[in-house]
């Protein structure tokens, strides 16, 4: 029988190549695999299924390496690309590696430390959409600080803006098929981060000039890390159109930046998550932003990277279910109460509505005693999860 579950390149799921290449290095102790080379990882991905992959500047050409050296990854990248049809989905900078962004990149109190981030994003742009990238991503992980006295948080507010007016006036005239896709985090590498959720990332981004050109790459573990739920998160970003990218994981709330293989942590938000995703007519890449646990040897990445894929097919399917069931239809159809003679006032301002509305006989406690069957609802949803269903 074939596998229902299986990931298929239409399905548009794609890794970093530093998820898979990740060593399992951590701040306490050495890597526990050894390190992974960019083609290979790019060769074994399509092999699993997955559509496409991303990369940092430097997860495919090292920091500081010759020209001559560059055009031979590329072209190699290009040879693997052509092989076996996966795509380069999204590019993005490595603006965190480096000591040179110890004080962070575009918002550095460095001038030359600033110019160089730019000069170097430039570059990876360049690089990622010869790759064929359509998606530019940003995550600022070193935009912080740890001593508030050192930074001027206003002033790195503008630098911000300075330096994404600057970028997308570069793929303007450059003419390139770009856009970008901001990522938020609260926290980890710097004590705070700026711009720390997503909703601080759309206002931001109404803030400039080629506003159409950039919207937001949510990652689930950064909203979770701060104990925010992120399916809501994700929620304002498609209503505002402004959904480009999404980073997908695992992450227990209140922790350090886990990364935990896709829906290893709370299956209910997760579900939730998958069903918000597919309903809403994002036809962007799921993304996984994740890596195997330090545990696992070269060959369990693999497992892992299945994993992530093969759990986001089957709550997609367990979502269709949700969606099909009569007994949640009719508890969702009984609390979802229209009125047709109420929202016609309510819903659009007139001083005449406004008027009427006014003088409406609302009765407050018998509204109040109207049933809302969630203990029932929430049953049969977890029902659904555990199989019974
Ligand atoms: C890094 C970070 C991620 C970002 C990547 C893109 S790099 O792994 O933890 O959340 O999406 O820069
Ligand atoms: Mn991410
Ligand atoms: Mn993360």
């Amino acid at each position: 029988m074939a596998d229902a579950y299986a990931p298929k390149p239409q399905h548009k799921f794609t890794f970093g190549l530093w998820t898979t290449a990740n060593p399992g290095r951590d701040p306490f102790g050495e890597a526990t695999r050894p390190a992974l080379d960019p083609i290979a990882n790019i060769r074994k991905m399509a092999e699993i299924g997955a559509w496409g992959f991303n990369f940092h500047d430097n997860d495919l050409i090292p920091f500081g390496e010759s020209a001559s050296e560059r055009d031979k990854i590329v072209k190699n990248a290009k040879k693997a690309m052509k092989d076996t049809g996966i795509v380069c989905s999204m590019a993005t900078t490595n603006l965190f590696s480096h000591p040179v962004f110890k004080d962070g990149a575009f918002t550095s109190n460095d001038a030359a430390v600033r110019a160089f981030a730019l000069q170097k994003t430039m570059h990876a742009i360049d690089l990622g959409v010869e790759l064929g990238a359509k998606i530019y991503v940003f995550w600022g992980g070193r935009e912080g600080a740890e001593v508030d006295l050192a930074k001027d948080p206003i002033e790195c507010m503008k630098r911000m803006r300075e330096a994404m007016n600057f970028l997308t006036q570069y793929v303007k005239d450059q003419k390139y098929d770009l856009t970008f896709a901001l990522e938020a985090k609260p926290n980890e590498p710097r004590g705070d981060i700026f711009l720390a959720t997503t909703g601080n990332m759309l206002a931001f981004i109404e803030t400039l000039e080629h506003r159409e050109m950039v919207g937001v790459n949510p990652e689930y573990a950064h909203e979770t890390m701060a104990g925010l739920n992120f399916t809501h998160h994700v929620a304002q970003a498609i209503e505002a159109g402004k959904l480009f990218h999404i980073d997908l994981n695992g992450q227990k709330m209140g922790r350090f930046d886990q990364d935990l293989r896709f829906g290893s942590e709370d299956l209910k938000g997760t579900l939730m998550l998958v069903r918000l995703i597919e309903r809403s007519g994002y036809a962007g890449p799921r993304h996984f932003d994740a890596h195997a646990y330090r545990t696992e040897d070269a060959e369990g990445v693999w497992d892992f990277a299945r994993g992530c894929m093969r759990t986001y097919l089957v709550l997609k399917e367990k979502a269709r279910r949700i969606d099909e069931d009569k007994e949640i239809a009719a508890i969702l159809k009984e609390i979802n109460r229209g009125d047709a003679k109420l929202e016609k006032l309510s819903r659009s301002y007139s001083s005449e509505n406004a008027k009427k509305l006014k003088d409406a006989k609302l009765d407050a406690d018998a509204l109040a005693g109207r049933k809302l069957p969630y203990e029932r609802l929430d049953q049969l949803l977890n029902e659904v999860i555990l199989g019974v269903r």
